[in-house]
């Protein structure tokens, strides 16, 4: 297995959210990535690659150009306002609002946003665009005939929408990755999300299309961020209705209720016949997490990986989610050696 990786990452640091009415430094923090090349490297899981170039054409195959715009100058526009404190967004717009690009910092920060969890220092958008090479450098090797690989993405993606940041997530590398395999030959793929979290951007994305299958088993939006999609009629549009599945699950559930839903996932995703797999790897549904409530264990992540790996699926997995930093490694691990076995 190909673990693809970029020191990038690391300028997306020093950053805060906005979380119970307080700015509080970010859960999302670069200590997560060491924490998984630590574990990976100790168990020998893979071969370290750093990714290749591809640009930001892949990127705005799932991404407004404006939007694309926008990250690539937010800093500088923070700059240009007088500002040099981590940048974050105070003003959203509401439904029967003007849809409109304002020319101003905060509009344009509230345009592009859903939430303030998503804060931009000096070197975020070059750890996003390097997250987004991870991602394709990934696909690239699937395409070539690899069985799987890991896209160490930091910061993760899978709530980024078309032109919209929100919940630590800028470019959504899974996103970019299953279309990025849709335009090197596969037919068909299918996303299989089990970040604690639903993917609302994944989903998003593709929920009019047929030729990408969304699966997502998350924490019920009635309780659970992000609140306002991942109910289980959310099934698709148009030419992508019955494309997406959603398996909301209650607080506090376990290893014996999650892997339901992953069964039904995974017929799903077997009677979709997916020419390539992508997985949206959180491990934020463990029990430790400190910002999420289902209860999954250490050892339940072998089970996921191996479950995963019976789909005999071409298959990318991509980093998201997970803030219980002593455990990421572990958790992340044993997915991927549950997968080998
Ligand atoms: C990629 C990803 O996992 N993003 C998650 C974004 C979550 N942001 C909202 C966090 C709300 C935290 N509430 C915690 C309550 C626990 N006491
Ligand atoms: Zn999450």
């Amino acid at each position: 297995m190909k673990i693809i990786h970029s020191p990038r990452h690391l300028g997306h640091a020093g950053h805060v959210e906005l979380t119970h009415g307080q700015i509080v430094p970010a859960f999302e923090k670069p200590e997560r990535v060491a924490m998984i090349m630590k574990a990976l490297g100790e168990r020998r899981l893979g071969l370290f690659v750093e990714p290749t170039a591809h640009g930001l054409d892949p990127v705005r195959r799932v991404h407004d150009a404006a939007y694309v715009r926008f990250l690539a100058t937010a800093w500088e526009l923070w700059t240009a306002s007088g500002r040099d404190n981590p940048a974050l967004p105070s003003f959203w717009r509401a439904p029967g609002m003007r849809d409109i690009e304002p020319d101003y910092v905060d509009g344009k920060f509230g345009f592009f946003s859903f939430d303030g969890g998503c804060c931009i220092v000096p070197g975020t958008w070059d750890a996003v665009q390097a997250g987004a090479d991870l991602a394709l450098t990934g696909a690239d090797l699937i395409s070539a005939g690899e069985r799987m690989a890991f896209a160490l993405c930091r910061p993760p993606g899978h709530h980024a929408q078309q032109a919209t940041m929100g919940g630590y997530c800028f470019v959504n590398n899974a996103a970019v990755a299953a279309q990025g395999l849709r335009d090197r030959g596969a037919a068909r793929v299918a996303v299989l999300d089990v970040d604690y979290h639903h993917g609302n951007g994944t989903q998003s994305i593709f929920y009019d299309r047929a030729d990408v299958l969304v699966c997502n088993i998350h924490s019920d939006p009635r309780q659970a961020y992000p609140y306002f999609l991942g109910y289980v009629d959310e099934i698709g549009a148009g030419a992508g209705e019955g494309f997406n599945a959603n398996y909301p699950l209650p607080k506090g559930t376990d290893y014996a209720a999650w892997s339901v839903a992953l069964e039904a996932a995974c017929a799903r995703i077997e009677a979709h016949a997916p020419d390539a797999l992508v997985v949206s790897l959180g491990v934020d549904t463990f029990k430790g997490d400190p910002i999420s409530a289902f209860q999954l264990d250490s050892p339940d992540y072998l089970r996921i990986g191996a479950r995963i790996a019976r789909l005999g699926k071409p298959t990318l997995f991509v980093m998201e989610g997970g803030y219980a930093v002593d455990a990421i490694g572990t958790n992340v691990a044993n997915t991927l050696e549950g997968f080998l076995q």
